[in-house]
């Protein structure tokens, strides 16, 4: 198949790919809708996509994966930097030598007999200065189909880089023969290169996402001084019409999706409250000619955690996810042919597990995979922001991290400035979630929602957020930190959550604009119950207290558990982390 570029440094490196990986036939994506529809075709003739009920879900699909590849696998993904120090204490390391080495010699020939698709994608708009290419080849049609609705794939990425820049991402990617023992996700950052193999889910397969937009991306963003982070971006209107931008780090399955469309309750929407959606996972973060941040979404599509969502929890994706959308390891309605999964609705008479097999409301086994997700176009988006292609980006007024705790982390806390904020992030703890292999329900640290995808040393990580703060010629942002997850004595959810979060929404668009006040505490600035609007909502001033409380006791805990992690770190832990928990660590004494 003739090439779609004429530009010799792609040319010379796909050469490079075929000799290695012996591929049978070589298809070229141009990003048409033809090409799609006819891989999508392909994958149903070989009984791996099942479509799904032309009328009520047109152009889509349902399908499953190997049950033992149904999330990101953090023990088999590596940084192969040139120094072990690049990599730093929270990434697996290996010398590219060896890692190039013993990948050439895994994935020599792999694609005998197989085709193997070449995807050129962008990430970011179209005509960004702030986008960024990159290619991947793989002999994965579910990969084609998938990079082709997440990332803006074809003739327009081959535009955006033209016929003689260097500057793109190398991708190799192939299913090998998802042998578990032999999977591995590794980036060179001192080459621009990602190569993964044996896996064919998501954040492993899907090059664009986390092994570009934030792992790459990262060692970019230090080096040309921006940011790429794992958050979402959204559009805010208050009743007055004033609209604010306002990014937010939550870790994986921990609530971005379901923020950045977030629907009000009625009486909020009546009053004027509005949310329009940015981007739901990524953000590139870059200061703009006056000298504001301002953020992309580098993705094109959604990739959602699927269980939980309803149309109480989320109308605006159920909305999404009617059309074009392909739905991984759900459950499959019989009935009607539509996806299900635990949460949507009461469970249907007749489906498929997502392991294929017959399923019945009976069988206790859960029928979707609790990391089962939806692929969908983001401009299907109800909410979608009129400005969320825009080349500029759009102006950042606050970002907010928000873990998932049952316990210490108040429902919402505001930084003092911008180094606190800082501290705040670098010291965010999450329990782990079924997004990544392993077990879940697990307090770990993970700062700035990034422990699994900062791709160099976490410690100059933090020290690249201390120096954006120092480098900003107006202010930067003010950083707040929330969480939707602190739990009563009995272990339920103290706080609503989903469309009632516009409470704390219209509390931090408060303190951007200075119409609310708060009360300082040992952690920050908090609100005072008289701060929240929370008319209309069935919670009482008790459950309110212990949402808002700050115990002593649980942040000497606290305290003491960052400290072991700072020496985790070790000497590349910025002082300014160190003051700050020094002054928090005073003021519990
Ligand atoms: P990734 O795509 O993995 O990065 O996840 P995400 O951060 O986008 O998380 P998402 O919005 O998909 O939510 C993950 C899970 O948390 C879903 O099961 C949601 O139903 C649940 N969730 C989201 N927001 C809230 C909330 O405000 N309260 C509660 N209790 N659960 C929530
Ligand atoms: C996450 O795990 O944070 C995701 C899904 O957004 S994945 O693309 O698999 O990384
Ligand atoms: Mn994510």
């Amino acid at each position: 198949m003739a090439s779609l570029t004429n530009n010799s440094h792609v040319l010379s490196w796909i050469e490079e790919c075929k000799t290695e990986l012996l591929p049978e036939r070589i298809v070229w994506i141009d990003g048409s809708k033809s090409q799609q529809e006819q891989l999508c075709a392909e994958l149903v003739n070989e009984k791996f996509f099942t479509p799904l009920n032309s009328i009520t879900f047109p152009n889509s699909y349902w399908c499953c994966s190997d049950a033992s590849d149904v999330a990101r696998v953090e023990e088999r993904t590596y940084i192969c930097s040139k120094l072990k120090e690049d990599a730093g204490p929270t990434n697996n390391w290996a010398s590219p030598d060896e890692m190039y080495k013993k990948l050439s010699d895994l994935m020599k020939g792999c694609m005998k007999g197989r085709t193997m698709y070449i995807i050129p994608y962008l990430m970011g708009p179209d005509g960004s200065p702030y986008s960024k290419v990159g290619f991947e080849v793989t002999d994965s049609k579910y990969v084609v189909v998938n990079m082709a609705i997440m990332a803006r794939v074809g003739n327009v990425a081959l535009k955006n880089l033209g016929s003689t820049s260097n500057d793109f991402v190398r991708g190799m990617h192939s299913v090998g023969q998802l042998d578990p023992q032999n999977r591995f996700i590794c980036h060179f950052p001192d080459d621009n290169t990602i190569i993964s193999f044996n896996s064919n889910y998501g954040g492993n397969a899907l090059q664009g996402k986390k092994c570009f937009a934030l792992r790459i991306a990262s060692t970019l963003a230090r080096r040309e001084g921006w940011l790429a982070e794992h958050m979402f971006i959204v559009g805010i209107t208050n009743p007055k019409g004033e609209k604010y931008y306002v990014c937010g780090a939550f870790p994986s399955a921990c609530g971005k999706t379901n923020l950045a469309m977030l629907v009000p309750p009625p009486e909020f929407q009546k009053a004027g409250w509005k949310v329009e959606t940015v981007g739901d996972d990524i953000a590139w973060l870059n200061f703009g000619p006056d000298g504001k941040l301002y953020a992309i979404n580098p993705e094109a599509g959604f990739f959602g955690v699927a269980p939980g969502t309803s149309a109480a929890t989320n109308p605006n994706a159920m909305a999404t996810i009617r059309k074009n959308t392909i739905f991984t390891n759900t459950a499959l309605d019989l009935t009607c042919m539509a996806p299900w999964w635990e949460g949507m609705s009461d469970p249907p008479e007749r489906a498929f597990d997502w392991k294929g097999r017959e399923w019945n409301p009976k069988n206790k086994e859960k029928a979707a995979h609790p990391n089962s997700r939806f692929t969908v176009p983001a401009s299907q988006c109800p909410s979608i922001d009129k400005e969320w292609e825009s080349a500029g980006g759009v102006p950042i007024s606050a970002i907010i991290f928000g873990g998932r705790r049952a316990k210490t982390a108040p429902l919402v806390y505001e930084a003092r400035d911008w180094k606190h904020g800082t501290y705040m992030g670098v010291t965010m703890a999450s329990e782990t979630t079924a997004a990544a292999a392993g077990k879940t329900g697990q307090l770990r640290r993970d700062p700035m929602a990034m422990l699994p995808f900062i791709g160099y040393h976490a410690g100059d990580y933090f020290q690249h957020w201390i120096e954006m703060g120092s480098r900003a010629n107006v202010s930067m942002p003010k950083i707040f930190h929330v969480n939707w997850f602190r739990t009563s004595a009995t272990g339920k959810f103290l706080w609503p959550g989903f469309g009632e979060n516009i409470r704390v929404l219209e509390w931090i668009i408060g303190r951007i604009n200075g119409s609310v006040g708060g009360v300082n505490s040992l952690i920050g600035m908090l609100p005072e119950m008289k701060d929240l609007d929370l008319t209309g909502l069935t919670i009482s001033e008790e459950e309110i207290k212990e949402l808002l409380s700050v115990k002593p006791q649980e942040w000497r805990e606290e305290i003491a558990s960052q400290e072991k992690f700072f020496r985790t770190i070790g000497k590349k832990l910025p002082k300014e982390i160190w003051d700050e928990h020094a002054k928090l660590t005073d003021a519990l004494r």
